[in-house]
């Protein structure tokens, strides 16, 4: 199997998250991919994203939480609790981390535009959504799973990823129980091994 992922990217390192606790390192090729500028991406996902993870069969799998099923499938693991509740719950999880990280992406892009072109309407409502999901998340800090689902490995995946473009935003003092469950997480060695590079 072959991952294209980039190093920034807060929904490869989800794949690349799941790769390592599951013990597939040896099966998955890692190519580096710029997904702005890379042709071979635009080939094997039509939407020009990463993550993609290219099968033996030649078929191409996206988005992550697809990638991220089909990893857990093929190692036999329990990322995804298969039924109930927890499914649910793990699910649910699983798209509040990665709308996260998409509000995050989404104001990032548009403050890099000229001053005056960002649309302040835009930072508004994600800075809102990220707000509002840091106090959802605080609420349920207590009761994220260990070992971790899909939805914590989202969700940490999200965290590292604010910390990486607002290193300054300051999160932490509103969150403690959130604060201290990212701290314990983030030292996994998996997380550790797939941190965003220094800027
Ligand atoms: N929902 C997708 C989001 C993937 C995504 O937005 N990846 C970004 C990198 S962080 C990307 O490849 N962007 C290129 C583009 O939007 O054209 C997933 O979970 O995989």
């Amino acid at each position: 199997m072959k991952l294209r992922f980039a190093a920034t990217s807060p929904f490869a390192r989800k794949a690349r998250v799941c790769i390592l606790e599951l013990g597939l390192a040896d099966r998955v090729e890692q190519i580096p991919t710029d997904p702005w500028t890379d042709p071979a991406l635009r080939i094997a996902n039509p939407l020009g994203k990463v993550p993609a993870l290219e099968l033996p069969d030649g078929v191409t799998l996206y988005d992550s939480p697809v990638v991220c099923e089909f990893l857990d499938a093929e190692a036999g693991g329990s990322l995804f609790p298969p039924r109930g509740p927890k499914r649910w719950r793990s699910l649910r999880r699983q798209a509040l981390g990665d709308g996260l990280a998409e509000a995050v992406v989404r104001r990032f892009v548009e403050l890099r535009r000229p001053p005056e072109q960002r649309g302040a309407a835009v930072i508004a409502r994600q800075t809102e959504a990220i707000a509002y999901t840091l106090a959802a998340l605080e609420a349920e800090a207590q009761s994220l799973s260990e070992p971790p689902t899909i939805g914590e490995i989202s969700i940490g995946c999200a965290l590292g990823y604010l910390d990486f473009r607002n290193p300054d935003e300051g999160w932490r003092a509103g969150h403690p129980d959130l604060a201290r469950w990212f701290a314990v997480f983030d030292a996994r060695p998996a997380m550790q091994a797939t941190r965003p590079p220094a800027v």
